[in-house]
């Protein structure tokens, strides 16, 4: 194995996706991935898939699973001020869903259908957009790849961004971070809760109807010890308090993390041989649980493009990309600042804040363009 069509580095989903869109088009590929399954199998991230993902797993034969055990959820839930405020999906968006079922599953379901090479524990050391070649360290040697295209779905912190001669960033950090855990409990709800308190932002997900998955917005320079069990669950119940007799269930906490917030985006997404995408060419705060969902909108183009081999399509790959990209880069900062506590904000910014909640809470037209957003515009 020294040549391929398209190398592929990184075995999340944009790279387990587009190696099995490709694959299914009869486009010779290759995986390379630097950790074991067992770590890209269990790691904890996503958990809802916006209508178009579900329609592209099901289309391309991934989604059986995720057909007899995702759960369709039909809306959200806004709580502030000790008030519930439901916005409905299907009323504002002609019928949209989304489906709550974690990246995990997604991640395990797309590695069990994959026929063509997947090599875990080999790390990409370097990508040369110029001649395709890929570096690579495997079973203790080093090895070359020569690809006709190579793309990057290494995520944020992998080499492919680096190999790009020209690129222009865009980043805003947010002033607090996320800690979520897994809980062996029923979900408190049957829809999610996006909560906000003056105290900061809680969201209430959840894995199955025994586990649920919680988030609390703590500083960004909070250690994991500084949290215990009771703490943790102290904090969100006084986020969720509502009127009424509602009540959070406590259960074992079984996974446990914090991570930063970021807005980020990198312009081009291509040169010559080279691609990037998913979240190796942007990051959204995970507010609009949009992060996985671009991945596989980019995937989705890219095989198309990559199939067709047709240099229109190659080079239009990242202007129409970047067009969806930045679409829910402005809804994940809207959500994350209409929902989360900032610490440096004026009593001002924090009126304007309230009001926005308020409105959405209140106004059809603003809960449709939330609902639009939240299910995924239609894929390009
Ligand atoms: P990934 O999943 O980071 O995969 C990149 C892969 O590349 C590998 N890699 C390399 N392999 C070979 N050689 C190298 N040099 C390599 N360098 C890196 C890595 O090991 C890894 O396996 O990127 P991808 O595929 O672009 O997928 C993106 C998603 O994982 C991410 O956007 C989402 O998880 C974001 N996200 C959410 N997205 C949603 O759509 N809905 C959600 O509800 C949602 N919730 C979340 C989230 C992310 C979170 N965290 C932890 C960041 C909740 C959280 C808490
Ligand atoms: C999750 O279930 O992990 C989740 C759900 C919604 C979000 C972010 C994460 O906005």
């Amino acid at each position: 194995m020294t040549h391929t069509r398209v190398g592929i580095i990184g075995a999340g989903p944009a790279g387990l996706l587009l190696g099995h869109l490709l694959s299914a088009r009869g486009v010779d590929n290759v995986i390379l991935e630097s950790r074991t399954r067992e770590h890209v199998e269990h790691r904890q991230r996503a958990g809802i898939l916006e209508q178009n993902t579900v329609d592209v797993l099901r289309a391309c034969g991934a989604g059986a699973r995720m057909d007899r055990q995702g759960l369709v959820h039909e809306g959200i839930e806004l709580r502030f001020d000790r008030e519930s405020h439901r916005v409905d999906f299907p009323s504002l968006t002609g019928g949209r869903t989304v489906m709550v079922y974690a990246q995990t599953e997604v991640v395990k379901d797309l590695i069990a259908l994959r026929e063509g090479p997947l090599l875990f524990e080999a790390e990409a050391l370097s990508a040369d957009p110029e001649t395709g070649v890929v570096r690579y360290r495997h079973d203790g040697g080093q090895h070359e790849l020569r690809c006709d295209f190579v793309v990057a779905c290494d995520g944020f912190h992998g080499i492919g961004r680096a190999a790009m001669p020209s690129i222009t960033t865009f980043q805003r950090d947010y002033p607090f971070a996320w800690l979520g855990i897994l809980a062996d409990v029923p979900p408190s709800c049957e829809e999610l809760i996006y909560a906000h308190h003056e105290r900061g932002f809680a969201l209430h997900s959840m894995r199955s109807p025994h586990v649920s998955r919680l988030y609390l917005q703590v500083d960004p320079r909070d250690k994991l010890a500084d949290w215990s069990d009771e703490r943790i669950w102290d904090e969100l119940e006084t986020r969720f308090a509502v009127e009424g007799d509602w009540k959070l269930e406590r259960g074992p906490i079984t996974d446990r993390s914090i991570t930063p917030m970021r807005s980020f985006v990198a312009e081009p997404m291509r040169h010559r041989r080279l691609f990037l995408a998913g979240d190796a060419a942007h990051i959204v705060p995970p507010t609009g649980a949009k992060g996985l969902n671009l991945a596989v909108a980019d995937v989705t183009l890219l095989a198309r493009a990559l199939a067709g081999g047709e240099e229109g399509l190659l080079d239009g790959y990242s202007e129409t990309a970047l067009r969806r990209v930045w679409r829910a880069e402005h809804f994940s900062y809207q959500m994350t600042s209409m929902l989360h506590r900032d610490p440096h904000q004026t009593p001002f910014d924090y009126r304007l804040q309230l009001s926005q909640l308020r409105y959405t809470a209140a106004s059809p037209a603003a809960r449709a363009c939330l609902a639009e957003n939240y299910v995924g515009l239609p894929l390009s």
